[in-house]
């Protein structure tokens, strides 16, 4: 397995709730390396940009919503098959479906306010690392 880099996000919801530490550690726990980390309060816009691959669906305009309620966490992390490790870490997309201990079950409380954000393949983190990174903080 090669090291790869992935986007991750602590969404409003865990920002909020006093959560980013303790996403954080279960982030490093898990072996993974911060290489790059901000706190930003998102624009509508840049809320809709980050997601335009959604754009269209029913739950579109309310996860723009959700996502520009207040600050989020973006992350630049990296470690050994980094993708497929920390989605397996944050558990599904409705956190009641994600396993005991997983990060969505500890901190999500719908299937959009799921507490963290994971990109899904190579190409989409190349987008969404770029999109919160510029190449010198990496
Ligand atoms: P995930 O990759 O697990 O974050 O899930 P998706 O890419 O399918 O969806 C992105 C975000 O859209 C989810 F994190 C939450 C939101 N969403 C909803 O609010 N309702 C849905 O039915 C599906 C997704």
């Amino acid at each position: 397995m090669a090291i790869e880099r992935t986007l991750t996000i602590i969404k409003p919801d865990a920002a909020a709730a006093g959560h980013i530490g303790e996403i954080i550690a279960a982030l490093e726990q898990a072996g993974f390396r911060i290489l790059a980390m901000k706190k930003v309060h998102l624009t509508r816009a840049q809320a809709e940009g980050f997601y335009h691959v959604h754009r269209g669906k029913f739950f579109f305009d309310s996860l723009v919503k959700f996502m520009t309620e207040g600050p989020v966490v973006p992350m630049a992390l990296e470690r050994e098959d980094a993708i497929a490790t920390l989605r397996k870490l944050m558990g599904d997309t409705n956190p009641e479906k994600a396993p005991e201990g997983s990060i969505r079950q500890r901190f999500g409380s719908s299937i959009e306010r799921n507490a963290i954000h994971g990109s899904d393949a190579p190409e989409t983190a190349a987008f969404e690392l770029g999109f919160f990174f510029a190449k010198m903080e990496l």
